[in-house]
């Protein structure tokens, strides 16, 4: 589609959404700290699917507002929000016929999240696309492990994970949820090209959507997605987007407090724009459907920046 990268080349800011059962631990597991990232919990403390699923039973967020989302995400300047539908831990945010692993099936929430996202975003005029982790899926049976599975339950054949999960997953992504601006794939692990284009041939559902260069297979996508670093001269030639955290971590634990403050945000975003890329700038809600207070004081003290210098 001839001139899908316009608004996007013009966008510069965008909200990148990690959010799941992984906020419930938030960190934590058996009264243990665990390191690294947020919503690697299930994989970095090797937790069976059968305890992982207990999460799922705690995961009520009932204090989530998807207007005020796109209200905070529009009044900081951003242009169009990436939310994950299914991270690594194979849990889908909406109500999925291909996987019981859903908010609707599995949690007292009972409820699609993507679509109260969507209608919001509608209605303020905010673009929206999905993360999807096409490859890694811990849960599903097949599914793949970066580094191998630790719970039996988990195996199976990866082919019919991708044609009975992945595939029918992103049809509905694609189908059921109106315009959508980007698919973010994420860790190509044990893809392979047979497998990819299975996927690829799905975005052919959205004429004009713009995907990134981590489906694996041979395709190299739209965009080029640094991760936690801006390209020291850009990246000539190529439209990218680097993705970062505001602390330490993608999907919210309670103990992670290391915040980058507002002036380095704000001056990576400029140095960004400079240099011709886009900022993906992540927020990690909690299991009970807020931003956590720093996030939200960080969004506003760009949306005071942006207000001023925003519109080129
Ligand atoms: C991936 C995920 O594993 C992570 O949980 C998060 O969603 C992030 C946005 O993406 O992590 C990556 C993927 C690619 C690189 C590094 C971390 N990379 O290419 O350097």
């Amino acid at each position: 589609v001839p001139g899908k990268m316009d608004w996007w080349r013009k966008a510069r800011l965008g909200m990148f959404i990690h959010w799941g059962v992984y906020a419930v631990p938030a960190g934590q597991y058996k009264d243990q700290e665990i390191g690294g990232l947020g919503e690697w919990i299930m994989h970095d403390a090797s937790i069976p699917r059968r305890d992982y699923e207990q999460y799922a039973k705690q995961f009520n967020p009932v204090k989530y507002d998807a207007e005020a989302w796109v209200r905070m995400a529009k009044e900081a300047g951003m242009k169009y929000i990436v939310i994950t539908a299914k991270h690594h831990d194979g849990f889908a945010l909406f109500d999925s016929k291909a996987s019981d692993w859903n908010v609707v099936k599995a949690t007292p929430y009972g409820k699609d999240l993507l679509k109260p996202l969507v209608e919001a975003c509608r209605r303020q005029g905010m673009k929206l696309g999905f993360y999807y982790s096409q490859a890694n899926d811990w849960f599903n049976p097949g599914g793949a492990a970066a580094r191998g599975h630790w719970d039996p339950t988990q195996q199976g054949s990866m082919d019919e994970y991708i044609e009975q999960v992945a595939a029918p997953q992103v049809r509905e992504l694609l189908t059921q949820y109106g315009d959508v601006v980007e698919l973010w794939w994420d860790v190509p692990t044990d893809m392979n090209r047979q497998r990819a284009d299975k996927l690829a041939a799905l975005l052919s559902l959205q004429p004009g959507i713009i995907t990134n260069d981590r489906l694996g297979g041979h395709y190299n996508g739209d965009i080029t997605t640094p991760e936690q670093y801006i390209p020291a001269t850009g990246i000539a030639g190529r439209d990218w987007e680097t993705c970062m955290t505001m602390n330490d971590t993608w999907g919210f634990k309670t103990n992670d407090n290391n915040w980058k403050s507002a002036a380095t945000l704000i001056r990576n975003l400029v140095d960004i724009a400079s240099k011709g890329g886009n900022y993906l700038l992540n927020v990690g809600p909690t299991a009970e459907g807020e931003f956590p207070r720093p996030i939200v004081e960080r969004l506003q003290a760009i949306g005071k920046w942006t207000a001023v210098n925003g519109e080129a």
